[in-house]
């Protein structure tokens, strides 16, 4: 099934929800004007159990019918198969569309709890909810059909410079790696050069979808999102609040240490300390993760004196192999190995010879046994923990596939993000030892730098995991309009990361579009969401696995008891409410921040005395100059 629209069979894919009542997001549909359910006699519960078990039916045959021609449209990117994957897509859309109203005629019955959660889950199915009207639902799939291959086709030609156009694989490495601003701002500017003409079929396929949540009882495409996590529309957007005051302390230490270090490096001529960061120089593309600038602000003393890219591309380690070190980690928690069709079917490697979308994503294409990683690994440090967030996908979709076809998803979306993520967490110095990537296990004293390695990724992430949907919840619902795109989304870039533009930008700009997730209509806020699980899923893995010292350390390689634990999850699927899913494995029932901000405690410490001291050295130096 295809990303943008049902969800489940990509991962990274939107989720169903589930929600223990929908009285609070689904208002009647007379008053949407929307389409009334076919009149079918009186509805039973016999009649609503039936009708579950035939939609489960018929969805399960058009998922499968949408996960081919989508995986062959992202792999092979033409005007067909483009076409291809957008009537798949339309099909399966309509018939959603036609269930989800269908549903409504059983809303006022007393119903079994399965029968009732996968009604509503039926209801929250849709990624990009489609008007019933033929031609505009066409016009709606086709949109994301194409707004798809275009990011995936995207370049930046260099004026001047005949046939030499640059991909995104080409020019993060240039993000990553170089340290001279004038080179990183061309690649920053030339990558955001590809959006622009995107941004018009973005803004009509935003009226199309608010107009099918509408006729779906939502209030637009955002509130639908929102309403996919057991709660409110407006408690989950409280709740997302709640847990960014809750790391923000952190994420401000991080960055204060960040913004000081950069301006050393670059002069205060181009970083200044009393201004946002400019974008080019935090060594991603969108300034999401940090890792890649660390040389420039490692700890003199304490460095851990390794370099997983330097060693594995020693090694010369090949795209397989870095997939076989993932799968390594999971077969030592006692699940199964990867099926052989997945060797065979997935993509490791950008092909030379076609368009592809190389953004990383796992598929479970016959909700089933054959599940594909496509991603266009690179041989980096990166790359070998995005091996693992997507495994994490890959072994949860085979751990739910037992269960019926509205249950085969994650509790909510951030767990499906935070499963292989919490595992690299593990991917501790000891470990790399164990499989014998280093020598030898740094001490003690390497820990202010290895977490704040880990932390220029996770940490510099929150900020950004929170402000993508922020600024889509505002577009959906029409508090921005197409004529301040860009304006709102570097006032929100500037207020929660504090970065700005490396040059002035206009409505003529569509900044928020170079981001893939934009174009291809993935939801956001679950990564804001998994940043903060996956800590909460390590701490409880670790005490599963008797582990009682600092949660940095801690590995759970090879523990058969933490594997048992995340099985035992994995499995469950969606078939129970979130909270639930989340006190089976860790034993609470709260998304909670305390893990993250436990883990990098030391870090913060250590941050905050380093800020301090710079700050009293600077006021000094300020006096004596006066
Ligand atoms: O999109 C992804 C995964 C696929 S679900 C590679 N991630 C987000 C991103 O790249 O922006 C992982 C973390 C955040
Ligand atoms: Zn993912």
């Amino acid at each position: 099934m295809r990303l943008s629209h049902t969800a489940r069979r990509r991962a990274g894919a939107a989720a169903l929800m589930l929600s223990l009542t929908l009285s609070f997001n689904v208002v009647s549909l007379a008053q949407t004007g929307g389409r009334r359910a076919p009149a079918a006699g009186r509805p039973t519960v016999a009649g609503a159990n039936e009708f579950v078990k035939q939609a489960e039916q018929r969805l399960a045959r058009l998922n499968l019918k949408v996960s081919r021609a989508s995986w062959v449209q992202e792999n092979f990117i033409t005007e067909d198969t483009e076409l291809l994957a957008a009537e798949a897509n339309e099909e399966l859309t309509a018939a959603v569309t036609e269930l989800a109203l269908a549903a409504t005629r059983f809303d006022r019955l007393s119903l079994p709890h399965d029968t009732r959660r996968k009604l509503m889950l039926l209801k929250l199915a849709l990624v990009a909810p489609a008007p019933s009207n033929p031609t505009e639902r066409e016009e709606l799939t086709k949109i994301t059909a194409s707004l798809a291959s275009d990011y995936g086709k995207g370049k930046y030609c260099p004026e001047g410079e005949k046939g030499k156009c640059l991909t995104l694989s080409e020019l993060e490495p240039i993000m990553a790696e170089s340290r001279d601003p004038e080179e990183l701002k061309r690649a920053w500017l030339g990558w955001h050069s590809i959006s622009p003409p995107f941004k018009a079929k973005y803004a009509r396929f935003v009226e199309l979808s608010n107009k099918g949540a509408r006729e779906m009882g939502f209030r637009d495409t955002g509130a639908l999102w929102r309403s996919n996590y057991d709660m409110s529309p407006e408690e989950f957007a409280a709740e997302m609040e709640r847990l960014w005051l809750q790391v923000k302390p952190l994420y401000d230490s991080l960055y204060t240490y960040t913004r000081w270090k950069l301006s050393e490096k670059y002069g205060r001529a181009l970083v200044r300390e009393d201004a946002p960061i400019p974008a080019h120089l935090l060594g991603n593309m969108w300034s999401q993760t940090w890792g890649n600038i660390y040389p420039v602000l490692k700890p003199e003393r304490s460095d851990p004196g390794f370099d997983l890219t330097k060693i594995l591309v020693g090694r010369k380690t090949t795209p397989q192999q870095m997939v076989r070190y993932g799968e390594g980690f999971f077969t030592s928690l006692g699940l199964d190995p990867l099926p052989q069709t997945f060797w065979e079917r997935s993509l490791f490697t950008k092909p030379q010879d076609r368009e592809v979308v190389c953004h990383a994503s796992a598929w479970d294409v016959d909700a089933q046994r054959d599940v594909r990683l496509k991603m266009c690994i690179k041989i980096n440090a990166e790359d070998f923990a995005v091996v693992h967030h997507e495994l994490g996908h890959n072994y949860y979709q085979m751990a739910y596939a037992p269960q019926p076809n509205l249950y085969q998803n994650s509790a909510n979306d951030g767990f499906h993000e935070a499963v292989g993520d919490a595992v690299a967490l593990s991917v501790t110095p000891e470990y790399l030892k164990r499989i014998g990537l280093i020598e030898r296990v740094p001490d003690e004293s390497a820990d202010t730098g290895l977490l704040l390695r880990l932390a220029l990724d996770k940490v510099a992430f929150l900020p950004f995991g929170y402000l993508v949907d922020q600024w889509r919840w505002k577009v959906f619902s029409g508090e921005v309009k197409p004529t301040d795109y860009n304006r709102a989304w570097w006032e929100l870039r500037t207020k929660y990361q504090g970065i700005a533009p490396p040059a002035p930008r206009s409505e003529s700009d569509f900044d928020a579009g170079a981001k893939y997730h934009v174009p291809a209509n993935t939801p956001y806020a679950r990564y804001f969401l998994a940043a903060i699980l996956q800590f909460q899923f390590h701490r409880a893995l670790c005490r599963e696995a008797g582990f009682t010292g600092p949660l940095n350390r801690c590995s759970i390689y090879g523990n058969k008891a933490a594997g048992a634990k995340l099985r035992q999850m994995l499995a469950m699927g969606q078939s129970r409410p979130w909270p639930e899913a989340l006190k089976a494995l860790t034993g609470e029932e709260r998304m909670d921040a305390t893990a993250i901000i436990d883990y990098f405690a030391p870090l913060k410490r250590w941050l905050d005395e380093q800020n301090a001291r710079h700050a009293r050295q600077t006021d000094a130096a300020r006096t004596a100059a006066k």
